[in-house]
């Protein structure tokens, strides 16, 4: 509707941006990563959410244009990055089930990265869970392909979508992403506590790494830290920052 009129022309009106939020090795306090997330400025209406802007692109096929800029505009910037002598990160890029679907995906990333020069281990897509289980067979040979460029694959808000873990096994994915909801509440209800500490043991049995995310105060990255949780991302580090604020937040820490 009047949402997705405004949206069809934002790429082309420079309107879409993209904020990067740091990452940190929780025990050794380094920057090992940052998530690329989008943002749209319009004029009269401001800053509008990807919670409500993202399902409109992809209902409408907009998600594919945007999504392709996300991946270039992020792998540009990481190399950037590199170039100019910051420490090397792993750059994370959100995906959405419309563009994983795409028969082309794994040739638009791969193009991404020889276009932008950025060596694919310093790439990570991030896929949910829904992402994965939907349509398995199609998803497995993605994975694969994925896997074959040398990027790394994490998989979102783990914990909330299904509960079959059968998954994990099938797909080689490297990381989880511990959702907020458990984190936020670890110090306050034992259930979360005890749910992120068996996210982070069946991790490891299965050598997968570990990040927690909505990570708001010192107390709860500690609390992390002892349950050997190996990253986090949350307000307390940094919260998502333009580009050029994220260049000085990193110069500021190492
Ligand atoms: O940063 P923020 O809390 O506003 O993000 C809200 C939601 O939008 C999150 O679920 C996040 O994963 C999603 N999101 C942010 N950037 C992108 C993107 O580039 N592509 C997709 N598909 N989702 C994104
Ligand atoms: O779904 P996804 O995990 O990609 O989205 C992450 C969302 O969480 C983004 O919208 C980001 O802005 C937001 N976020 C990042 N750190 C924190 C935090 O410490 N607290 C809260 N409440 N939100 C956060
Ligand atoms: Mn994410
Ligand atoms: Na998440």
């Amino acid at each position: 509707r009047h949402l997705l009129s405004l949206l069809r022309g934002a790429l082309e009106r420079h309107e879409l941006r993209l904020h990067y939020q740091p990452q940190i090795d929780l025990h050794t306090g380094e920057v090992i990563g940052a998530e690329a997330l989008i943002r749209w400025q319009h004029p009269e209406l401001g800053v509008v959410s990807p919670a409500r802007f993202i399902p409109i692109a992809e209902e409408s096929g907009l998600i594919v244009p945007i999504g392709n800029w996300v991946m270039r505009e992020a792998c540009r910037q990481a190399k950037a990055w590199q170039d100019a002598g910051l420490p090397r990160f792993v750059v994370a890029v959100n995906l959405s089930a419309v563009q994983f679907r795409l028969p082309d995906f794994c040739q638009t990333v791969a193009d991404a990265l020889t276009d932008s020069g950025l060596s694919p281990d310093c790439l990570e897509l991030e896929l949910t869970e829904s992402l994965l289980i939907n349509d398995a067979d199609g998803v497995l040979e993605t994975v694969r392909e994925l896997k074959a460029l040398g990027l790394q694959l994490s998989i979102d808000d783990f914990g909330t979508g299904y509960s079959s873990l059968a998954y994990l096994k099938r797909f080689d994915v490297d990381k989880l992403k511990i959702d907020q909801s458990f984190v936020r509440d670890m110090d306050r209800d034992a259930d979360s506590a005890a749910l992120v500490l068996a996210i982070v043991q069946m991790a490891h049995s299965l050598g997968l790494k570990t990040i927690a995310e909505g990570v708001e105060h010192e107390h709860l990255a500690a609390a992390l830290r002892s349950l050997n949780c190996d990253e986090a991302q949350g307000y307390h580090f940094a919260r998502p920052m333009p580009a050029g604020d994220f260049e000085g937040w990193l110069r500021n820490v190492v």
